[in-house]
């Protein structure tokens, strides 16, 4: 099977087996893949080909399946790198973001001493935020964080203000799972490096669904999860400049990560195996790839055109009915894929609920950004999250759904 040059966004939902799924009788309306996207037929497949006829660990053997396996599962380096305009040894393959921005905290935590400075921004998701707290809890550094205005766009003045000399690490999200917020990662990048600091960018929620150069971007080092982004659960990767990643020190000691041993010491492999420590998960790793192949084809610019202009009209489309508050910039410009609301009275874990019954997959709660839905004063929020198989008609669904669950508590 191979992967059809642009498609038109209709069609692709055919390439998604669990779609065709009925539950209750009733189509699957997903609309959370800000969570996890669904598979299209073809990861599934080059997944199932690979344990039937190509399965053996990588960089092992010389027989036949061990080299097919090390070539695919370097391919799928390749096929990351050209998504984000990388080079493929600056892409280390991870279980995802949470694993990668833990990687970040520790090899670079390594370089940090007391008085020592990371800013992040109010609205990290907590695999971006609990890995620095702790560290700067350990080394005593000092951890800020920049505000979020009333139109929940990012603060850039207070950016100005708070990073500084003793800066080394400016970190933010791309894109705000819990509320939908755009972040200008191109001015964090200069004024992180203004100051010598790092920039760090979690690319969990931008990475499935837009243009992301990490050249353009000026970004320093950038983590996403393949669950999000088509490909299997288990993998995702971290791209860093390849002269940071030569100079920093490995997360993980074992297998395949070194060069030379002896009993006394150990020299390390190049990238990006530096980092790749043990038996990595090759077929996620594989599948990972084609995910990243069929996003690149599909066109991440029309991707974003699309789910942008369908949060738009849920928005619209929400806004009108009454009781309902939907969060987010003000500004469009601002604004991504994301729609966030809530049903005056009825807590978001039971609109949630109820949106299931009608077929409608939607996420409540505090989407792992307590600290941000603390600031807003906010118990949770319902979100829905579309991506490139996703329809208008699945908006109308989610506006009946919510329609049913006013009813139900008579609201
Ligand atoms: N957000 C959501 O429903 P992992 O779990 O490592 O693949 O991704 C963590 C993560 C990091 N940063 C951001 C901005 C994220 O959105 C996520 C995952 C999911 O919003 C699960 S909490």
């Amino acid at each position: 099977m191979t992967i059809k040059q642009t498609l038109s966004m209709e069609m692709m939902k055919q390439d998604f087996p669990i779609l065709k799924r009925l539950i209750n009788n009733k189509e699957i309306i997903y609309l959370d893949s800000a969570a996890s996207s669904q598979k299209p037929q073809i990861v599934i497949d080059t997944i199932k080909n690979f344990y039937e006829n190509t399965n053996a660990n990588i960089h092992r053997g010389v027989y036949k399946l061990s080299e097919e396996a090390t070539i695919a599962y370097e391919e799928a380096h390749k096929k990351v790198a050209d998504l984000i305009n990388a080079n493929p040894n600056e892409i280390i393959f991870t279980s995802g973001t949470t694993a990668s921005i833990n990687l970040l905290a520790y090899s670079l935590g390594k370089e940090l001493k007391q008085g020592d400075e990371i800013v992040l921004t109010e609205l990290e998701h907590h695999s971006n935020l609990v890995p620095w707290q702790q560290l700067a809890k350990e080394k005593k550094l000092k951890l800020s964080f920049i505000k979020v205005k009333e139109d929940l766009t990012l603060d850039l003045e207070h950016a100005k203000q708070l990073i500084n000399s003793n800066t080394k690490i400016v970190a933010s999200t791309h894109v705000s799972n819990a509320i939908g917020t755009l972040i200008p990662v191109k001015e964090l990048a200069k004024l992180a490096h203004e100051v010598k600091a790092y920039y760090i960018v979690d690319g969990a929620q931008s990475v499935p669904h837009m243009k992301v150069d990490v050249k353009d971007l000026d970004v320093d080092f950038l983590a996403f999860s393949g669950h999000k982004m088509l490909g299997p659960t288990g993998i995702g990767a971290l791209y860093g400049k390849r002269e940071l990643l030569e100079k920093i020190s490995p997360f993980m000691y074992g297998g395949d990560m070194i060069s030379e041993v002896t009993w006394e010491d150990s020299t390390w492999n190049e990238l990006p195996m530096k980092f790749e420590a043990g038996t990595p998960n090759i077929a996620g790793g594989i599948g990972f790839g084609v995910a990243a192949e069929y996003l690149k084809a599909a066109d991440p610019e029309k991707i974003h055109a699309h789910t942008k202009d369908l949060a738009e009209y849920a928005r619209d489309r929400l806004n009108s009915i009454q009781g309902v508050t939907v969060y987010g910039p003000t500004n469009s410009e601002n604004r991504s894929n994301i729609v966030s609301f809530n049903i005056e009275g009825i807590h978001a874990h039971d609109v949630a609920s109820i949106l299931d019954k009608e077929g409608v997959c939607v996420r409540g709660g505090h989407h792992c950004a307590m600290p941000l839905m603390t600031k807003l004063n906010l118990q949770g929020t319902v979100r829905a999250s579309f991506y490139l198989y996703n329809s208008y008609d699945d908006i109308e669904n989610l506006v009946l759904a919510v329609e049913k669950a006013k009813q139900v508590f008579n609201k």
